[in-house]
């Protein structure tokens, strides 16, 4: 399995009313006269902060601006030893590739509010004949953990809630549904703005606190303990679910995302790069260029899912590369939009 993932879990356990006459357009911003004759200037800004997708899902605005990207070489020390706390192995090498932290410019665009449902999926592989979900699934047996091969998330009642997040989805399958819903998937700097809800360099979607305060997602809990005793899990803290929990369950971020730290890894458009952020443009970075063919070429997910913990996997500049091919039982996605 060539996955960047380090595999936590298996290693321990305005509305704005106007009677709009004609509308101008002038350089990206448009003046509008009202029957009133109240002239009123309008920038991007003035898009709708919320839309729905074709798919029926609610996507939300996320402004066009600069943030902080990554993580300060100078935190390596302390993530470090915060991480073996749960990892004796962890080391610098891990958190290296969210380094050098820097400015990037990303302009406006929509998310998704929360990863794409069992539900949304199924409408998309009645319309296209496209395969239900089949991938790698889980097996625990006392305290040793396993893949399956050939698992079917419908099939399983623990991932097949209509309100579930889809999983056991490719990159290739997660491109073609945001193409047939007339989306995209996100670019990494996308995805890592919009996690950041706007709170800069902020080491979580929800701010600073460790453990999580109540409420902020689905992740490794005291529900997880009761499922799978030998895990280690955020002591005290309960989120209700074992497995993935229906989207939009927790608390959203300060965008009005959800889930965007746990429930399941996300799919991003970007070649993964370890090295990429040391000269990536500083506007509206896309990924290394792909070298497919190139069996080694592995794509980005990002967020963490519902067995992680706090310290590592789920901070919000966390990054990891999947092989584009694999379905696994805790990778989905969400999509972003012009
Ligand atoms: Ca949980
Ligand atoms: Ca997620």
């Amino acid at each position: 399995m060539k996955l960047k993932r380090n595999l936590a879990i298996v290693l321990s356990i305005s509305t704005v009313l106007l009677c709009s006459v004609f509308t101008l357009r002038i350089n990206g911003s448009s003046q509008e006269k009202t029957t009133e004759g109240v002239k009123k200037m309008t920038n991007a800004s003035d898009k709708p902060k919320e839309i729905i997708g074709k798919d029926g899902a609610k996507m939300v605005l996320i402004p066009a601006g600069e943030f902080q990207m990554g993580t300060d070489s100078a935190e390596m020390p302390e993530l470090v030893k915060l991480s073996k706390r749960f990892e004796a192995t962890a080391e610098a090498s891990w958190i290296e590739d969210e380094t050098p932290r820097h400015t990037v410019y990303v302009d406006a665009f929509y998310m998704d509010a929360c990863e794409v449902t069992n539900a949304q999926y199924k409408k998309f592989v009645q319309a296209t004949g496209c395969k239900e979900p089949e991938g790698i699934g889980l097996v625990v047996e006392g305290d040793k953990v396993s893949d399956k091969f050939g698992f079917k998330p419908w099939q399983d009642k623990n991932y097949n809630g209509d309100n579930q997040p889809v999983v056991c989805v490719s990159w290739e399958n997660a491109k073609a549904y945001a193409e047939w819903a007339g989306k995209r998937l996100p670019t990494e700097a996308e995805w890592e703005k919009a996690g950041r809800g706007g709170l800069a360099v902020k080491r979580y979607a929800w701010g600073d606190e460790c453990p999580p305060p109540k409420n902020s997602g689905n992740f490794a809990d005291e529900t997880t303990k009761k499922a799978f005793p030998s895990w280690l899990i955020i002591n005290g803290y309960d989120d209700g679910y074992a497995y993935t929990a229906p989207v939009g369950s927790y608390k959203p971020n300060g965008y009005g995302l959800y889930d965007m730290a746990g429930n399941v890894w996300e799919w991003c458009a970007d070649c993964y790069d370890n090295k990429y952020y040391a000269d990536s443009p500083k506007q509206n970075p896309k990924g290394p260029d792909s070298k497919a063919p190139d069996p080694e070429e592995t794509r980005v997910i990002r967020g963490g899912c519902w067995y992680n913990l706090d310290t590592f996997d789920l901070r919000v500049s966390k990054r990891s590369g999947n092989d584009p091919a694999m379905m696994y039982y805790d990778v989905g996605f969400r999509c972003a939009g012009l």
